[in-house]
């Protein structure tokens, strides 16, 4: 999202101007699976030969970015942590200086980075990405929330760019009827895309992966 600063005297103009990596936000409530996505995302990603980096929100910890640089899927400087505060979606919409800056760190630390994936910290169904955050944003709900949760038709099931219904295999543990869930989800959003996860056992994430590609790196998977 970076435009390029300056062109020296002489310098042709480029055809268009550098804009960065593209910036996805992964939002949703507490628990419903944001940080198990993204670890799934990045070796699909990097199977892909995306090029990318992360950001994660915690309230006043850095316990996701500490959880991903473990794994040890990506180099350590290349997950930041965000610390949110006690209102997670002021940093991600309201005023989101914090993540804007670390992007931009991103961005200027790794030339060539393609894609900035930003886990937002757990929330309520009200919680929206600004855009001027993120290119394109996932909403990640998780069936052992309840298969009434798309009925309610808060503001991140709605506006998405992405609806993941995570934990798709706890379904008749929790006595949820997931087709019809899926189904409800897919009405109330108007039939824009909605994919269901399995993140334990990476079911459904390629199809994730294919969806950030597809939409903000002009990319087939
Ligand atoms: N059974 C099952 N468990 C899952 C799945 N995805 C995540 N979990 C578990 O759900 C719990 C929460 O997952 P996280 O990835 O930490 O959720 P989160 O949304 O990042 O949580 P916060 O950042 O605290 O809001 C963990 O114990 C995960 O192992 C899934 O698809 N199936
Ligand atoms: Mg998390």
């Amino acid at each position: 999202m970076m435009t390029q600063a300056s062109i020296g005297a002489g310098t042709p103009l480029a055809a268009a101007p550098w804009r960065g990596a593209a910036r996805v936000g992964i939002g949703g409530p507490v628990g419903s699976g944001k940080t198990a996505l993204l670890e799934r995302l990045i070796p699909h990603l990097h199977a892909r030969g995306v090029d990318l980096a992360v950001i994660t929100n915690d309230l006043v910890t850095h316990e996701d970015a500490e959880r991903v640089r473990r794994t040890g899927l990506l180099p350590v400087e290349r997950v930041l942590a965000v610390e949110a505060g006690a209102c997670p979606h002021t940093v991600i919409r309201e005023d989101p200086t914090l993540n804007i800056e670390a992007a931009d760190s991103l961005d200027r630390a790794f030339p060539g980075l393609e894609l900035i994936l930003i886990e937002s910290g757990g929330d309520n169904l009200a919680s929206t990405f600004s855009l001027d955050l993120v290119d394109w944003w996932i909403f990640v709900i998780d069936v052992a929330g309840g298969d009434d949760i798309p009925r309610k038709r808060g503001p991140g099931v709605i506006r998405a760019d992405l609806l993941v219904v995570n934990k798709v295999d706890l379904h008749a543990h929790v006595g949820v009827d997931l087709p019809r869930m899926l189904a409800e989800a897919s009405a109330v959003r108007e039939g824009r895309p909605v994919l269901g996860t399995n993140c334990r056992a990476d079911v459904g994430v390629d199809a994730v992966a294919d969806a950030i590609c597809a939409a903000v790196l002009n990319r087939r998977g």
